[in-house]
């Protein structure tokens, strides 16, 4: 069953070229509630924990360097079928591939520098959420 939270991270390009206001923006008015934020960043070993799903694959140096390369913002987000909607929202990984007015499309310069991060299923939803955020910063 779909639950209705999902978590994402503004990328640091997104959060290096300006567009954090526009991008919270956006997130709140395609209608997630933000029931949990924080601005942070990554060191190289709490990305590489953080992607370790994707350790085997060919882009994941690029991808833990450049994720703790400068601060991000990290939220967890509510709205029914969250994580599906909120992929809808941001578009497809390689923002040449994403539709017009999705965050991608807008902010993102290159498949590496996407701007956002959206979780891919309810079950990592919960785990990335839980990895930023405890209980008492959940609201
Ligand atoms: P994300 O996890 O960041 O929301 O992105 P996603 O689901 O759309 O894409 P995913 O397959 O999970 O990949 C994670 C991030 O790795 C970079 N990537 N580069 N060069 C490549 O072929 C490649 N493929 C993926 C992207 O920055 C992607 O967001
Ligand atoms: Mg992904």
């Amino acid at each position: 069953m779909a639950t209705n939270r999902t978590f994402t991270m503004i990328k640091p390009d997104g959060v290096a070229n300006g567009h954090m206001g526009a991008i919270i923006d956006d997130i709140t008015k395609g209608g997630f509630k933000i029931v949990a934020l924080k601005y942070t960043k990554l060191s190289a070993e709490t990305a590489g924990a953080f992607y370790a799903v994707h350790k085997e694959r060919p882009f994941y140096a690029d991808l833990v360097s450049f994720m703790s390369s400068g601060p991000i913002i990290a939220a967890i987000l509510e709205k029914d079928n969250a994580v599906e909607d909120f992929r809808k929202l941001i578009g497809a990984t390689d923002p040449t591939k994403a539709e017009p007015g999705t965050i991608r499309n807008k902010y993102a310069k290159s498949i590496d520098a996407n701007a956002v991060h959206g979780s891919d299923s309810d079950e990592n939803a919960e785990i990335e959420g839980s990895f930023f955020f405890s209980q008492l910063e959940r609201f």
